[in-house]
Formats: structure tokens, sequence, C-alpha cells
């Protein structure tokens, strides 16, 4: 039996995270598929009052906010620690998830990403009027990405961490479109974490393929 029962869809890179988080740690989950424009129903908002996804439950805890989450899980499961135990490099990852959300996500991958690559897959209406508009802020992303990343194996640091899981997702995403592709090629070092990322378990079991398989077997 799923300790974890995650609402979402596939393809979402917040949902990513959470289940890379879980897959990190070790545990057993299972992904509820939220069919499309489901997430402003009645039934979902009584889980998630804003509408989006991931929304979770372990047991009779339900939460959803995907920083919340990721931290709940680093705290209940404490092994391997995703979190620094460097006051600086903790710092960053603060940061790093912080920039996550406002920025990475707010500037590059809804208004490029959702248009370019989840709207075609999905059969939604694809509106790309405002791509070229998002780049100049995108192009900041990326660049603060680079610069917190150096020479590091990892975003904040010598070990994985909650931001890694976080950032691979959403950038993940984007490079399936050409301005993603643009937007990462002056940063072979952010390239480079990315593809390590990429060849990590967690996320090899979490691609939008695996998940819409998993949940057509379901
Ligand atoms: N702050 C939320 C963001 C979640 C989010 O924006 N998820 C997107 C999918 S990637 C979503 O639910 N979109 C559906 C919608 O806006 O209706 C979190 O950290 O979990």
């Amino acid at each position: 039996m799923s300790d974890f029962v995650i609402h979402g869809i596939a393809g979402s890179p917040f949902v990513r995270a959470v289940l890379m988080g879980l897959e990190e740690k070790g545990r057993g989950w299972r992904l509820q598929p939220l069919a499309p424009g489901a997430s402003k129903a009645p039934e979902h908002l009584a889980r998630h009052p804003f509408g989006r996804v991931p929304a979770v439950e372990h047991g009779d805890f339900q939460v959803y906010e995907t920083q919340a989450t990721l931290r709940y899980l680093d705290r209940i499961y404490p092994e391997p620690s995703l979190t620094p135990a460097d006051p600086r490099q903790a710092a960053r990852m603060d940061q790093i998830m912080g920039i996550n959300d406002w920025y990475l996500f707010a500037h590059a991958s809804a208004p490029i990403g959702f248009p370019r690559v989840i709207a075609p897959r999905l059969g939604f209406p694809a509106d790309g009027s405002k791509v070229a508009e998002a780049m100049p802020r995108a192009e900041v992303c990326f660049g603060v990405l680079s610069r917190l990343l150096g020479d590091q194996p990892f975003l904040a640091g010598d070990g994985l961490s909650l931001a890694d899981l976080m950032v691979a997702p959403q950038l993940s995403l984007l490079m399936e479109c050409e301005e993603g592709q643009s937007l990462m090629a002056p940063h072979p070092a952010l390239s480079a974490w990315l593809g390590r990322m990429e060849a990590r378990p967690s996320m090899v079991a979490t691609t939008w393929e695996r998940l819409e398989q998993t949940a057509a077997a379901a």
C-alpha cells in the first residue's frame, strides 16, 4: 500500500518535485490523476482551496504547497537528509526554492513552458503570443541559477537538496521547447547539472510518460 496519495497531473513540475522527494526517500506513493479542468471542482478545492496541484495525503494528514510538502518529507524521514547542515548552504537552498516559486515558475515555466509544452500536449488552446515578451525575464532566472550553481555539484552546494528537486522539473520541462533550449545555451554548467539530475532514478521514475503509464495501469 502507498503511504502517500498525490492528487495531481503528470507533467506538472511541482507534482514531479514531490514525487522525486518521495523517490529519493525510498517511500511508496500513488499519483491520483486529476481530470482536465478538475482542479477547480469542489472536490479538489476541498483539498486545495487555490485549485492547484499537488495536494498530498499522508494517512489522516493533508498538505499542499510543494515547499511545505518537501520539508515535511525531509523532517519525517531524515535520511538521506535533503537539507544542508551548513547554515549558508541551507540559506542558498531556501533562497533557490523561493526563486523557483516566485520567478522561475512565474517568469519562465508559466509563460513559456505552459503554451509551448504543456498546452499542446494536453490539447488545451495554446496562446504563444506572450512567449517572446517573457524571454528577458526568463533569461534573468537562468542567469541567476547558473551563478548560484557556479562549479558546485548541486544547487546548494555539495549534496542533493530540496532546491535541486524543485528546480530540475521546471528546467526539464522548459528543455522540451526551443525557447527553453536557447535560454539554457549560455549556461553549460547548469545544463550539465540538469543532465545529472535527469539521470537520477528519482527523475527517471517520474517522467511525464512514466506517470501516464502508471496512471493508465492503476
Ligand atoms: N505554489 C504551488 C504551485 C502549484 C502550481 O502552480 N501547480 C500548477 C501545475 S504546475 C497548477 O496547479 N496549475 C493548475 C491551475 O492553475 O489551474 C505549489 O508549490 O505547489
